[in-house]
């Protein structure tokens, strides 16, 4: 099996400051955040930008500052929504491609999301991973229901994708497909061939379905933007839930992925000047 790569998404859009005082706000929080996930053994960032009055916000400068606070921390793969929020336009969801990160999502179909839509028709999801071609982005594909997949084949027969990709399954959205391991097994045989694999499950199926991606030789997003417990009435700080999986992960003899090592199992382009002053743990030397 390859190395686990571990996905922390440590903000996302809906979770708000009132149901935890660890998300992070800030760029210069997101740093922070970067640096503590990397040594927990985190090798990708998946970045939502909030205001400073926690609410969420898709403006390109605000990315830009994420951008620079994370790299100035960590050599973690940097990947940016492009989901953004319920209702956010076309244009607002697209914008932060222009900053040219390492990866950025590309949701392959609309899903209901609690009581509202998240809507991702067809004209959308071309104009995005036409924007993705153009600029060199690489696309993480979010797959929340079956039909998704389905409909990443349609993009691939446009000439819009390339297979394989690398897929991230979003399981246990309310609306979504159910996070549950005959559903996982389910996308992953449904897979292109080739293609490497991630699983988020929301709230408590986080964990479970994190260990069955260990298991069958996937990878694993965890963090704050999918669940915000470490366990019942106890809230998580991002860098713990990393530390867990990778925890588990080692118990059951699979190595860690460094940020590299996730490069080249994803077939990203080497980061070629590590941060200054940052150690291969993602942490600040002493004395610089
Ligand atoms: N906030 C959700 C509506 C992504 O980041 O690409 C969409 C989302 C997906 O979080
Ligand atoms: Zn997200």
């Amino acid at each position: 099996m390859d190395p686990l790569i571990v996905t922390c998404a440590p903000v996302g859009a809906e979770v708000m400051p009132s149901q935890t005082p660890y998300l992070p706000v800030t760029p210069e929080a997101l740093g922070e955040t970067a640096s503590a996930i990397r040594a927990a053994g985190a090798s990708i960032v998946h970045v939502h930008c909030r205001n400073d009055d926690g609410t969420n916000t898709h403006a390109v400068d605000r990315f830009a500052q994420a951008y620079d606070a994370i790299r100035s921390r960590s050599d973690l793969i940097v990947q940016f929504s492009t989901g953004g929020a319920i209702g956010m336009s076309a244009q607002e969801r697209a914008g932060v491609l222009d900053l040219r990160p390492e990866m950025a999502t590309l949701t392959c179909g609309s899903v209901n999301f609690g009581d509202e839509i998240f809507e991702n028709a067809f004209p959308l999801m071309r104009a995005l991973a036409r924007r993705m071609n153009e600029l060199g982005v690489r696309p993480e594909l979010e797959i929340f229901d079956k039909g998704h997949l389905a409909n990443a084949r349609r993009l691939e027969r446009e000439g819009l994708l390339a297979f394989p990709q690398h897929v991230d399954f979003v399981l246990g959205v309310p609306g979504g497909l159910e996070a549950t391991v005959q559903n996982l097994c389910d996308l992953v045989d449904d897979l292109p061939v080739g293609c490497t694999w991630s699983v988020a499950g929301i709230g408590r199926a986080q964990l479970p379905m994190a260990m069955a991606a260990i298991a069958m030789g996937g990878h694993v997003r965890v963090g704050l933007e999918d669940n915000v417990y470490y366990s019942k009435g106890r809230l998580a700080r991002n860098e713990e839930l990393v530390e867990r999986v990778a925890r588990i992960a080692r118990e059951a003899g699979r190595t860690i992925a460094e940020p590299q090592e996730a490069r080249r199992v994803l077939g990203l382009a080497p980061l070629h000047a590590p941060p200054a002053g940052i150690d291969a743990r993602g942490s600040k030397r002493t004395g610089e």
